[in-house]
Formats: C-alpha cells, structure tokens, sequence
C-alpha cells in the first residue's frame, strides 16, 4: 500500500504542471498496473480452495503426503506412464484364479470446502486394459467436523487408449460440508483371469466458479469496481485471473 501512496502523490505533484501531461498518463497507466498487480495479492490472501496433495503423483507416498493406498492389490506410483512431470498412478489387477483383486486409492482434505459452493472434479486417465469383469469408480464424501455431511456413490468412469480428461462438474457441496473424502476403486469380479490396468494422473478439486470471491472483491475494493465499470479491466479478466491464481496454486 505504500506503493499506492507514493504514486497518488506523484500524480498530485505532476498534475499541477501542464508540461508534464504525457507523465501524467503514463503515471495513470502505472496505477493501474499497480492495482492489478494488488488485485491478485488479494485474490491470493482471499481464497481459500480444498487442496489435494499430491494430485499429480511426483512426490513418493508417505504418511504426510495426502495419499492412502488399500485392498489387496493398492496401485502404485509408476513413471511408466505420465501425463504430468514424471509419474502417475498405476493400477494393474489380473485374477490367477476365480477370485476378486482390488485397489483403492484415498485422499482426505479437511478444510477449505465452503458448504453450497459447486466444484469440478478432474483427472486424467490412459486405459491399459479393460478386461473381463474390470470396474473402475470414483466416490466422494463430503464431510464436517462431525462426520460425513453428504455423498456421491461409487460412479464408474471410462477413457481411452490414449490420456483422456475425466471431468465431473458442479458437484455441490452440502450446506455443512467443510471437507471432502475422495475415493477410487479398481476392482475385477470373482472369474479367472478377470483383468483391468489403467495409469492415473492430475486429480484435482477446484471451484466451478468464482462469482462469491468476485463480488466480494468488488464490495472491498471499490477502485477495481470503478476500473470495470470504466472498461479498464474486464470483468472476464477479473474472473480468469482468479481462475489461473487458483490453477497455478494446483500446480504447486
Ligand atoms: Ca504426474
């Protein structure tokens, strides 16, 4: 904010002096970028998103790092396959005998769902194998401090030969929900040589939109809402801003 004082005194200053007209302007346009410049430390310090850790697999699983793998046969971290960075999630079932195999793979995030707010959930998915009797699903419990608030039962999911993006939009959080518990399971039937094989990778829970910290914005910072209004910034920007602060916060 000191910055901010130190321009609107330079303009005062310059705005007395007609020669100095062309400064004037350019120091109008530094302003501007200035307060674009605080509009994304803001945007920054204001949300607050569920963040999965780890979602794209290039840190090894350990007891502090998000992941719970489970069943009898738990996929692995793999850097056979990647769609991001090195590694990704690899999960291979294939029945000797006529008895089921299973993995789950689990992620806990305690905070930073807002009840009644919508997400999108996205991964990246490449099929290996498809086999007989093969069923690959997601599941997500919404959750509070008290337990589970809600729920989306087992959901299959099917890609490709090729990475394929599985996206489930605009799931909303129940008005108590203040986490979320996601699950996925990898699972043959009891047949003999039932089989399944399939690498995961970028999982990722972001909010579908960002209208409630956009207006919010606007009601604390009135020199952006002028900015819009004037057509200095779009509000499109505003939003995309918002959007690309919160997908390079994923990245990290
Ligand atoms: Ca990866």
């Amino acid at each position: 904010m000191f910055n901010m004082i130190f321009i609107n005194a330079l303009i005062k200053n310059i705005r007395n002096n007609p020669s100095c007209y062309y400064v004037y302007t350019n120091i109008l346009l530094m302003k501007y970028l200035f307060l674009f410049t605080s509009f994304f430390q803001l945007i920054h310090l204001a949300l607050a998103d569920p963040r999965l850790i780890n979602g794209g697999f290039e840190n090894d699983f350990n007891d502090k790092n998000g992941w719970i793998r489970a069943s009898n046969v738990p996929p692995i971290r793999s850097d056979k396959e990647a769609h991001s960075g090195k590694y990704s999630l690899h999960s291979k079932l294939k029945n000797e005998f006529a008895l089921p195999s299973e993995g789950h793979l689990i992620q806990t995030v305690n905070k930073g769902i807002i009840g009644g707010e919508k997400y999108d959930l996205t991964f990246w998915i490449k099929e290996v194998d498809f086999g007989v009797s093969y069923v690959q699903q997601y599941m997500i419990n919404w959750i509070s401090d008290t337990g589970q608030v809600g729920n989306i039962g087992l959901t299959n999911f099917k890609g490709g030969k090729k990475w394929t993006k599985v996206s489930v939009p605009k799931l909303t959080a129940p008005k108590d929900a203040t986490g979320i518990r996601l699950m996925f399971r990898f699972v043959t039937g009891a047949v003999k040589g039932g089989s399944g094989e399939i690498f995961i990778d970028d999982i990722a829970i972001n909010r579908s939109n960002y209208t409630k910290e956009y207006n919010e914005l606007l009601k604390a910072n009135p020199n952006i809402a002028k900015a819009i209004k004037e057509g200095k910034i779009s509000k499109e920007k505003v939003l995309s801003g918002i959007r690309s602060r919160e997908e390079e916060k994923e990245a990290n």
